[in-house]
């Protein structure tokens, strides 16, 4: 930022005013081999980073997204899951993956291996044991997990066309029983896991103006108040990564606007 127009200096003090994060979990990171991801996002809550590539299929006009949701199960044996929301802001309307970190396994006796699933997230019911079908045709599902309990959730989702802003919502758990996620924590930062996020291949910044959703102004899948103690619309993602200077110019606009609607 090189002038400081009023546009610029919007945009400094609405960074100025986020949390600062102390750690950037998205440098730490450190794939196996093939695995790279071009951008990557550290999330606010459980130090979770999403890492991924957006790319536009010509031929078909959609966008697909190649992805690594990292993050540390609340204990362990438990569970981490990352998903879009296009009908919302919160949990309910997710279009979730989950890793389960395998391991113990809550009544029972046997170690099960690491697993990945995909949820239709509908409500606020338990979660059963087997994957029920999403909105986005996911592949290329696979887990890993670190000897320090680290788990990372790969997947390619295939979106719609013209998603280049979308809730995302983001959660741990502690327990898996007989195959079925257990309910997560309701801390504050349990319920805050949610935010906005920017797709963008870097190569051109995305117009706000094509934004599905972000804001506040989603109506279903809010109105429960287990998931609806006014999240912040900022909570969302502020690309950390090498990626900088690529990725947060329209990101900051999206945030700048969305700092302009509740400020
Ligand atoms: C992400 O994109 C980069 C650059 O194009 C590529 O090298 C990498 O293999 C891609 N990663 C995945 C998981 O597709
Ligand atoms: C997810 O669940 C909702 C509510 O039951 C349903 O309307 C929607 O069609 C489901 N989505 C998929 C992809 O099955
Ligand atoms: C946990 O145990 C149940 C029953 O013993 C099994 O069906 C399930 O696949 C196991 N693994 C996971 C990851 O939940
Ligand atoms: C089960 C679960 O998700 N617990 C997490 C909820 O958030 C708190 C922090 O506020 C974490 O410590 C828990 O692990």
């Amino acid at each position: 930022m090189a002038s400081t127009t009023p546009h610029n200096l919007a945009l400094l003090l609405l960074v100025l005013s986020l949390p600062p994060v102390a750690i950037s979990f998205c440098l730490k990171e450190n794939f196996p081999s093939g695995r790279a991801y071009v951008t990557c996002d550290d999330l606010h809550s459980f130090g979770a980073a999403l890492h991924w590539n957006w790319t536009h299929d010509a031929s078909s006009g959609s966008p697909s997204l190649s992805l690594a949701f990292v993050a540390t199960p609340a204990a362990p044996g438990g569970w981490v899951a990352w998903g879009i929301n296009p009908t919302g802001t919160g949990m309910a309307g997710g279009q979730a993956l989950m890793a389960l970190a395998g391991g113990a396994n809550v009544s029972s006796t046997t170690a099960s291996p690491p697993a990945v699933r995909t949820y239709n997230i509908t409500g606020y019911a338990p979660l059963g044991e087997a994957s029920t079908p999403i909105a986005f045709p996911a592949t290329d599902l696979a887990v890993d997990v670190s000897s320090d309990g680290k788990v990372r959730l790969y997947a390619t989702l295939k979106l719609e066309k013209g998603m280049t802003v979308v809730n995302h919502v983001w959660q741990v758990g502690s327990s898996v029983t007989r195959g079925a996620p257990d309910v997560h924590a309701m801390d504050p930062e349990n319920l805050s896991a949610m935010g906005t996020l920017v797709l963008s291949d870097g190569a051109a910044p995305s117009p706000p103006a094509a934004a599905r959703g972000s804001g506040g102004a989603s109506s279903s899948g809010d109105g429960n108040g287990d998931w609806s103690p006014s999240p912040s619309p900022l909570g969302g993602s502020i690309s950390r990564s090498a990626d900088t200077a690529r990725v947060s110019a329209p990101a900051l606009v999206v945030l700048a606007f969305l700092g302009f609607l509740v400020g």
